[in-house]
């Protein structure tokens, strides 16, 4: 399979480091060494290639920005490349790694007990433990703070009960990190895979983000050790804190899976040749294709400007949000504008298209839906909440 070439119109490769550079072309070999030729396969089969995750471990994508506990250490610009390049494979798989690295060891990171973090931060670094973040409610989705889930003191713990759903890498996951009401408003805990009471079940039939496991978690009088609760966890800020840091990940990501699509339809366009020309000959066609090369040049640029923020700690919970809703809005306008050029063969997975389009009806959807970013923006500009 060819090299991917990158899409760089604005020469922003001379405004990385050498360490950032290099990190990203690990990450674009592994993803077309190891992740293309099996991915269209496991979308087919819906499963999730779960053989990765030591490689992941190995490459140090898990938990990529933060320091310590076998972590790499890495900058946030050189974490957005990775989640650029993972998602240029497949959404899923950068599902998994923001999951892991941004919404279940960050939590553990910022929240837990010395023990927790060393019980549990090395070992999802590595892969050899996975992770997952129940936050969302069959009731409560985008107004997570309105969850009925409840953990009630007794003894020296506390029981939990009730129902996550939507819930990535759920029912593979040897630790869920679990938001719910107690006394104190919301706190996270940590529910170990096996606890009496706690059952998931998988969330079948999707037409997006098929590799990738999507579950339900079940909490039945669940007892949860007193260990398990993550100290500093405080009211709804904390699991929003948490989604900052995915939806950070995912405004990269989004340009991944955008220039998966861009790069085919370009190559689709030169190739093809109706009424007697190649498509990339007619101004419409051209139209479109510099329409795509302009939304991921901006993008591009919107992320690395938040990256180098996000490492000097300047960054704002709705500058992430400009750029989640903004770049994933892009990105699956050039999947539908990339499927068109391609004709008929564009609802076919012989090319990787019609995938990338689907799974970014989630991206849009999942972190904030694209609305709900407009709100959270709306809110910072006008210092008016239209949310209730
Ligand atoms: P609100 O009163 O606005 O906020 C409560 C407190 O939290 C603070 N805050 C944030 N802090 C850090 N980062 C953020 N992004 C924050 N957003 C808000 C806020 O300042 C306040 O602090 P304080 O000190 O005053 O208490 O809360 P609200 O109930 O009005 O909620 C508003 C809203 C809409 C912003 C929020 O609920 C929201 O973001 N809704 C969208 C829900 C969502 O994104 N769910 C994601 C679930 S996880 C997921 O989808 C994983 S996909 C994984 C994958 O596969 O990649
Ligand atoms: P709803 O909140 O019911 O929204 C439906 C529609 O109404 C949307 O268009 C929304 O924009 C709109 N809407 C809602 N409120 C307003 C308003 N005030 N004004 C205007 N419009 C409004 N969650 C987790 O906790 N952990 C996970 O790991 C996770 N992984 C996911 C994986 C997948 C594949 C998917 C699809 C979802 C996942 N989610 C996860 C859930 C995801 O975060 C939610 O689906 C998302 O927050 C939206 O909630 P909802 O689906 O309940 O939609």
């Amino acid at each position: 399979m060819a090299k991917f070439p990158g899409v760089d119109f604005l020469h922003l490769e001379f405004l990385l480091s050498s360490e950032e550079v290099m990190v990203r072309n690990t990450l674009r070999d592994f993803v077309d060494s190891e992740i293309l030729p099996i991915i269209e396969k496991h979308n087919r089969d819906a499963t999730f290639p779960q053989q990765l995750i030591p490689r992941l471990g190995d490459l140090g994508v898990l938990g990529a920005n933060l320091h310590g506990y076998d972590c790499a250490g890495l900058n946030n610009v050189a974490y957005g490349l990775i989640m650029q390049e993972l998602e240029r494979g497949d959404s899923g798989l950068r599902s998994f790694a923001s999951v892991q690295g941004a919404l279940v060891m960050y939590p553990i990171y910022t929240f837990g007990s010395p023990e927790q973090k060393e019980r549990w931060l090395p070992r999802l670094a590595r892969g050899e433990r996975v992770g997952c973040f129940g936050l969302t409610e069959p009731n409560f989705g985008s107004d997570p703070g309105g969850m009925i889930t409840k953990a009630v003191r007794e003894g020296g713990g506390y029981i939990l009960n009730g129902t996550k759903t939507w819930i990535t890498n759920g029912s593979i996951a040897d630790v869920a990190v679990v938001w719910a009401k107690t006394d104190e408003g919301v706190r996270g805990f940590l529910v170990e895979k096996g606890t009496p009471g706690f059952s998931t079940s998988n969330i079948e039939g999707k037409f997006s983000m098929r590799a990738s496991v999507t579950s339900q978690l079940v909490f039945d009088d669940c007892q949860i050790p007193q260990e398990n609760l993550l100290p500093g966890t405080r009211g709804l800020k904390s699991p929003l804190m948490c989604l900052s840091q995915a939806r950070y990940g995912i405004a990269w990501g989004a340009i991944g899976a955008a220039m998966a699509c861009y790069v085919t339809a370009l190559q689709y366009a030169r190739d093809r040749v109706q009424f007697g020309k190649p498509l990339a000959s007619y101004q419409l066609v051209q139209e479109k294709l510099v329409d795509m090369l302009t939304e991921i040049s901006q993008a591009q640029l919107l992320c690395l400007h938040l990256g180098r923020m996000k490492d000097q700690g300047t960054i704002q919970p709705s500058q992430i949000s400009l750029a989640k809703r903004n770049n994933v809005k892009a990105a699956l306008e050039i999947a539908r504008t990339a499927r068109d050029i391609l004709g008929a063969n564009g609802i076919c997975d012989d090319y990787p298209i019609i995938r990338h389009m689907c799974n970014l009806e989630t991206v849009n959807t999942y972190e904030g839906t694209y609305d709900i970013h407009t709100l959270i923006i709306g809110q910072e500009i006008t210092g008016i909440s239209a949310f209730r």
